[in-house]
Order: C-alpha cells, then sequence, then structure tokens
C-alpha cells in the first residue's frame, strides 16, 4: 500500500517525466505523438499543480486542428520510429502532420471542468476567449461532417475513432472492411505482449480504413457515402452529447455569444430525440449500431453506460442500466470491465476487449453519481484506487488479478488518480 504523498508525487512525476514540450505523451515508445482524449484527459492532472501548462496542453491540441474543425486523433509534431503507422501512412497533408480522424470529445467537458476549477481566473478567461470559437468548430464538425442527414446520431469511421480500438462491439461491423494486401511491421508488439494487443486481422482492416480516407482525399462527402465501416458508436455520441451540453454551458459562463449556438442546440435536442434508436428493448440495453446494415451491435461493452454521463437515459432506463452494472461488478474481482465478464467475447488482458480502464470509469462514474446511483459509483472508485495502489499507472488493469497492463507511468491514469481522488 503506498501512502498518499506517494502516489501523488509519483503521478505528477509521471506527468512531467511524458512532457514533450507543451504536450504529453501517453507513455514513451509505445505511444511517441499527442493523442486528442489522452490530452484532454491528461490537461485535468496537469491542471491540480500547474494551470499554466494544463492550458498549454490544450493549446497544443488546437494547434493541428483542420480548417474543416476536426482535432485529429494524433498529432505528429515531432518525428518518431517507434510507432507505426505514422504520418507517411495516413498521408498527412496538413501544417501540423496528422492522422485524418477524431477521437472522442471529451475536450469541452474538460475544458468546462477547467473553467470552473482553475485559481488563475484572469488566465482562465483570457485562454477560454481564444479557444471557443475553435471548440465550437469542433463541435460543428462533428454534426456536420458526421450526421450529414441529421439522425441525431454521428458516424464513426475507424475503430480508432472510437478510441476502444479493438472493443468486441466493432467485430462484425470491421470483418465487413477489406485487409490491407501489403506488408508492415507493427511496433506495438515490440513494446507490450502480444496478448494484451489486436490481433494482426483487426491491424489489417485498421490500415485499410487509413489508406481508404487517404485515397478519398479526405473527401467527407466521399467518404460518409463509400466508407465500408460506418458505426454509431455509443461513446463518441455520448462523449459529444455531454461536451455539447458543456460547451453551451461555458458560452454562457463566458459570455460568447456565437452564431452557431442555436445550430449546437438544435444538434443536442435532435439527439436526445434520437437515442432509442441504439436501444434495444429485448435486451433491454443500448447497443452501438452498425450503420450500413442497420444492425445493432450486441456485445455487452461498458461504453453504453456513458449513455448516463450523457444524461440521456430515461429513469426506467437508469434503473435497469444500474441493476445490470451492479451485477456486472460481482462478476469481476475489480470493476468495471470493459466487455461483460460473462460475454463469451470477454478477454481480461487484450486492451478494449475486457480490462479496466480507468478514465472511463470515472466518466461512467460521474453518469451513475448524476442519476443518484452512488453505491454503484463508489464502488468504482473505490476500485480505481486499489488498482493503482496494488498496479501503479499502468494503461489499463485485468479485471480479475488487478495486474497492470499495456504501458507502464501513463498519462490519463496518472492524471485521472490526480484530479478524482488524490
Ligand atoms: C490506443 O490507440 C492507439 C491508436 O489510436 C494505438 O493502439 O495505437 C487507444 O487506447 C486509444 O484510446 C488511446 O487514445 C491511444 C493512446 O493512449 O492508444
Amino acid at each position: 500500500m503506498n501512502n498518499q504523498k506517494q502516489l501523488i508525487d509519483t503521478a505528477k512525476q509521471t506527468l512531467i517525466n511524458n512532457d514533450l514540450g507543451g504536450y504529453t505523451v501517453p507513455t514513451h515508445g509505445l505511444y511517441p505523438f499527442q493523442w486528442n482524449w489522452d490530452s484532454a484527459i491528461t490537461a485535468l492532472g496537469w491542471m491540480t499543480f500547474d494551470e499554466e501548462r494544463a492550458w498549454q496542453e490544450i493549446e497544443l491540441l488546437f494547434s493541428g486542428q483542420w480548417d474543416n474543425g476536426m482535432i485529429p486523433h494524433v498529432l505528429f509534431h515531432k518525428e518518431s520510429d517507434t510507432y507505426f503507422p505514422g504520418p507517411d501512412v495516413w498521408g498527412s497533408d496538413k501544417k501540423v502532420k496528422s492522422t485524418s480522424i477524431s477521437q472522442p470529445p471529451v475536450l469541452a467537458s474538460v475544458m468546462n471542468i477547467m473553467f470552473d476549477q482553475c485559481k488563475d481566473r484572469a488566465l482562465a478567461a483570457q485562454k477560454m476567449a481564444e479557444f471557443m470559437p475553435k471548440l465550437i468548430a469542433y463541435h460543428l464538425w462533428w454534426y456536420r461532417e458526421r450526421d450529414p442527414k441529421n439522425t441525431g446520431l454521428v458516424v464513426s469511421y475507424h475503430p480508432w475513432e472510437s478510441g476502444m480500438d479493438n472493443s468486441p462491439a466493432w467485430d462484425e461491423a470491421l470483418a465487413a472492411v477489406p485487409p490491407v494486401t501489403w506488408d508492415y511491421q507493427r511496433c506495438d508488439t515490440t513494446h507490450i505482449n502480444a496478448s494484451e494487443r489486436p490481433h494482426k486481422k483487426e491491424y489489417d482492416r485498421f490500415l485499410y480504413l487509413v489508406e481508404f480516407f487517404k485515397n478519398n482525399h479526405f473527401d467527407s462527402d466521399l467518404i460518409y457515402e463509400n466508407c465500408p465501416y460506418k458505426v454509431n458508436d455509443i461513446g463518441i455520441v455520448s462523449i459529444l452529447h455531454r461536451a455539447s451540453k458543456d460547451l453551451l454551458a461555458l458560452c454562457d459562463k463566458t459570455n460568447i455569444s456565437h452564431p452557431s449556438i442555436t445550430e449546437l442546440n438544435d444538434a443536442v435536442a435532435l439527439t436526445e430525440t434520437t437515442i432509442n434508436g441504439l436501444w434495444c428493448e429485448q435486451d433491454q440495453y443500448f447497443y452501438n449500431r452498425n450503420v450500413i446494415t442497420g444492425e445493432l451491435c450486441k456485445v455487452k461493452t461498458s461504453a453504453s453506460q456513458l449513455i448516463l454521463y450523457a444524461g440521456l437515459a430515461n429513469k426506467l432506463q437508469a434503473d435497469i442500466l444500474n441493476a445490470d452494472a451492479l451485477a456486472w461488478t460481482q462478476a469481476s474481482t475489480f470493476s468495471m470491465s470493459s466487455t461483460h465478464p460473462k460475454s463469451p467475447l470477454y478477454e481480461p488482458q487484450r486492451y478494449w476487449r475486457g480490462p479496466i480502464w480507468l478514465h472511463i470509469n470515472w466518466m461512467i462514474a460521474i453518469g451513475f453519481d448524476d442519476y443518484q446511483f452512488t453505491d454503484i459509483a463508489k464502488c468504482m472508485k473505490d476500485d480505481a484506487i486499489a488498482l493503482v495502489n496494488q498496479s501503479g499507472y499502468y494503461e489499463y488493469f485485468h479485471a480479475d488479478s488487478g495486474a497492470g497492463c499495456g504501458g507502464k507511468e501513463f498519462s490519463w491514469t496518472a492524471a485521472i488518480a490526480l484530479y478524482w481522488w488524490l
């Protein structure tokens, strides 16, 4: 058992060690660039001991924003040969080299927290004035480019965009994507045991999609029409929904008037009326949907619980999710595993197919707290603390043994500890 001071010092030192000069890598070697949602979460950790550095993290993230408003999922600020695929494969043609997809847009929710909690009010006000138009452009991009038919449910084109790369929820939709036919050398399995990483068959398809975006010149219309992988990702839909509400709240708090505020309000209202398209009456559960087949992806992953974080469940659905989650926590030693432990697709050590991810559980716990289900929220937080105490700041954790998996000295795990409970 570590003492509190040791844990705080190690968490801070983890962020400091992963700082590459204004942005924080998730961990050295395995992920040597700036990732979108990692950086947002990491800013919360920086905020607890260096507010200026926290704002700088966000500034660097905006530095890679595309003209159409998208904030890419990875910014390749500096070269590195320890990661694949790099900027050449993505075919990046922007000032800051980047990927051509985004990631779960938790950024506005993080900025809302930072605006409320930062002690240096002058700095917070100055940063908001600078960042708000960019943040609004990012959200407008999601609704405009990823929901051109106004369904209320944005689409995602790549499992890497979901941030939950090899989640079993994507298996079926991804199987319809052709594999690449060229040889490539992965780097991830040189850093991490292959049993904790995605299979080659998934990488073959991940890379096909990367090439597909490049071959279509990143043209949103063409990609929307022809992409062989299109899903309504419940994680992205939920995180975007809460973030848009937080963004609108930020506009109020900072007295920012913007011609597109009505558009954002309309988008939020539309999602509220269409979210039940992802509710399966038979299973009494929210699922992702394969937009190409129109079918729900009926795999129980914890991403569906983010619907509470979004405030998108009605009372009855919330009661069902709470009862379900209570049983879920009993099914493994630590909670909440990313795939239900009773699912035949559960793999407790393999990346997004079972392990526990603390930043996800932080969001899920907020959702349960918001709906007054405080027991489950407390259980998730207690288990998160126990995992870090046992294993340290790993990328993710085995839900039964509690062993740390994936990358060590991981930024978002350290940041969540600093912000959530330390
Ligand atoms: C993981 O994803 C990257 C691709 O984006 C990879 O495996 O190469 C995911 O866990 C993702 O959610 C995360 O943002 C990224 C960096 O931590 O790693």
